[in-house]
């Protein structure tokens, strides 16, 4: 299980990386995704995973969807189910972490055509049936990021310190930022393809905020619809210690913080 820290460098994630590229290409000569591709990133999810495939609507907001999952060295039948179910997967053979498969999945989901993104995991907490609420606002050209807020919605998770944590990190990059968001965490997201190749993303396992963030000083536009979080369906979290997982997410936040909003104000004195 990986839950070390924020930028645990695993020397062997290049050549694993590179490896399931090479595969993926293999498996799927000439593949052209629809205008959407739904990526999971899954890691020992036999249990979740083909329900979350099964409720993905073939089509929403008349676009065509595809799934994709990135199977993060499970050591169950991840990948078969989720062929079983109809997904393309990419397979990374040994565990990477969540937001090193979620990068690959952006690369190919972008490579293969996709015009837009959402994410989901692969434990169901993430209702596949809401995926056309966040993906409205994006095909009406009013954002460029769409998160689907548990806060707006609501939440059926029974840890109230994790919980209280959603509001905390809410409050701490509004503030930050100076642009209103209520759930930074959210694993549900839809997002134009651009997003995900322009912002600087480098955390393994607290991603959401490094994107969202990123996201925010580049000018694209944010957009929040309400959702609900259920509990997961199966298997077992992999994020461990709740107080580490705090301590973590607000270290990832305010460095990344610092280093895009001096990004910015170095490429707005460029620009002059
Ligand atoms: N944390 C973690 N998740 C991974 C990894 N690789 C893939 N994932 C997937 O990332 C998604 C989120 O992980 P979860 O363990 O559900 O994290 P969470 O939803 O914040 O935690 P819970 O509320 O306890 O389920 C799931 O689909 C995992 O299978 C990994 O190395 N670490
Ligand atoms: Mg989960």
């Amino acid at each position: 299980m990986s839950t070390g820290s924020a930028k645990v460098r695993k020397p062997y994630v290049h050549a694993v990386r590179a490896a399931a590229i090479h595969a993926f290409d293999e498996s799927y000569p000439g593949l052209r995704f629809a205008p959407v591709v739904v990526v999971i990133a899954a890691y020992d999810e036999e249990g979740g995973i083909g329900s979350v495939l099964q409720d993905v609507a073939p089509e929403a907001c008349g676009v065509t969807i595809d799934t994709l999952v990135i199977d993060d060295g499970s050591r169950d039948r991840t990948s078969e189910v989720s062929r079983e179910h109809g997904a393309h997967v990419a397979r990374l053979e040994r565990n990477c972490g969540h937001g090193i498969a979620l990068r690959l999945g952006y690369e190919l989901a972008r490579d293969h055509g996709a015009q837009y993104i959402v994410t989901l995991d692969g434990d169901r907490q993430w209702d596949p049936l809401e995926v056309p609420s966040v993906l409205e606002p994006l095909v009406a050209g009013e954002a460029d990021l769409v998160l689907g807020s548990r806060v707006l919605g609501h939440s059926e998770n029974d840890n109230r310190f994790r919980h209280a944590g959603v509001y905390v990190f809410a409050w701490l990059i509004s503030l930050l930022t100076r642009t209103r968001v209520t759930d930074t965490s959210t694993g549900l997201r839809a997002m134009r393809s651009e997003v995900t190749a322009t912002v600087r993303q480098e955390q393994v396992q607290y991603q959401t905020s490094e994107l969202l963030i990123g996201a925010i000083y580049q000018g694209y536009r944010i957009a929040e619809r309400p959702i609900v979080q259920h509990k997961r369906i199966a298997g077992e979290t992999k994020k461990g210690n709740d107080l580490l997982y705090a301590f973590r997410y607000a270290n990832v936040v305010l460095r990344t913080w610092d280093r895009e909003r001096r990004a910015a104000a170095t490429a707005s004195r460029r620009t002059g």
